[in-house]
């Protein structure tokens, strides 16, 4: 058996995952809340809460753990000084415990807002250009970067995976392009925690959808293959107006890219 951590097991990604990583063979979970306290889903569930920028809720966190999995953060555009202290300051606490701790393995959880600001026009690689689309997507360039630091420096293995939009089904044309259904969510994390080695690794945490901008996903090496595919949805989904502006269609963030945004000289597509 595996002891795997889960924090941010209260977030919409979290709580996906936490009933799944409770009943696959071979894991003992231990779950974190954000300020509330859990219930456990049954009698094999650990939980704990508490702020992770605290060291000593971190400990409870991560003792005696092999693979965490950091779906913990604000999870949204807001102001930088919040983003400062929950995604940045309370990622670094959590990486100081990984040490403490000697966690084999963390499988953040980065956002394809770090990647935002690209045309929805463009096809991109692993390797593109970070171009976050706000404070947000900027504190998940910097969590990447932290995670391939902490794998350079102190060997501690790090997944950043780049997830798309992880909700039960598509509700807007760029989830065309950018869904993770919920089985591939859960799949794609059951191998970031199974693989044998991982070194350090970006993925693209999308399922295989015919409209993907981001292919291949970069894990199929972990033995990733989605199942899943947006275009199921395709015919229902268009059939409905798209909530997004004229900026918010030209670049892949969305909604995000909309946010603040004050280009007179980029011209919106309609
Ligand atoms: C994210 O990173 C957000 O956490 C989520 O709320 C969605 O907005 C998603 O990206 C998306 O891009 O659809």
């Amino acid at each position: 058996m595996r002891t795997v951590a889960l924090s941010g097991a209260s977030g919409n990604v979290g709580r996906v995952l936490r009933p799944a990583l409770l009943a696959a063979p071979g894991i003992t979970l231990r779950s974190a809340g954000g300020t509330r306290p859990l219930t456990p889903l049954s009698e094999d569930e650990d939980v704990c809460h508490g702020d992770l920028r605290d060291p000593a809720v971190v400990d409870r966190l991560l003792k005696g753990v092999e693979v965490l999995v950091h779906m913990a953060g604000t999870s949204v555009e807001r102001p930088l000084a919040e983003i400062v202290e929950n995604n940045l300051r309370a990622l670094h606490a959590v990486y100081e415990g990984a040490r403490r701790h000697r966690v084999r393995r963390v499988v953040f959880a980065s956002s394809n807002h770090a990647i935002g600001m690209h045309s929805t026009e463009d096809r991109l690689a692993l390797n593109c250009d970070v171009r976050p689309d706000g404070f947000y997507g900027l504190s998940k360039a910097w969590g990447e970067a932290m995670t391939r630091m902490y794998w350079d420096k102190h060997g501690i293995e790090g997944i950043s995976v780049r997830i798309g939009t992880a909700i039960e089904k598509p509700t807007e044309p760029r989830h065309l392009s950018t869904w993770l259904g919920h089985d591939d969510l859960v799949q794609l994390v059951l191998r970031c925690i199974e693989a044998p080695a991982a070194g350090y690794l970006v993925v693209w945490g999308v399922s295989n959808n015919t409209r993907s901008w981001w292919q291949p996903v970069g894990c199929e090496r972990l033995g990733y293959h989605p199942v899943q595919n947006a275009e199921d949805y395709a015919a229902e989904v268009l059939s409905r107006p798209d909530p997004l502006d004229a900026v918010g269609r030209r670049f892949q963030g969305g909604s995000f890219a909309t946010a603040d945004f004050t280009r007179p000289d980029i011209p919106a597509r309609t």
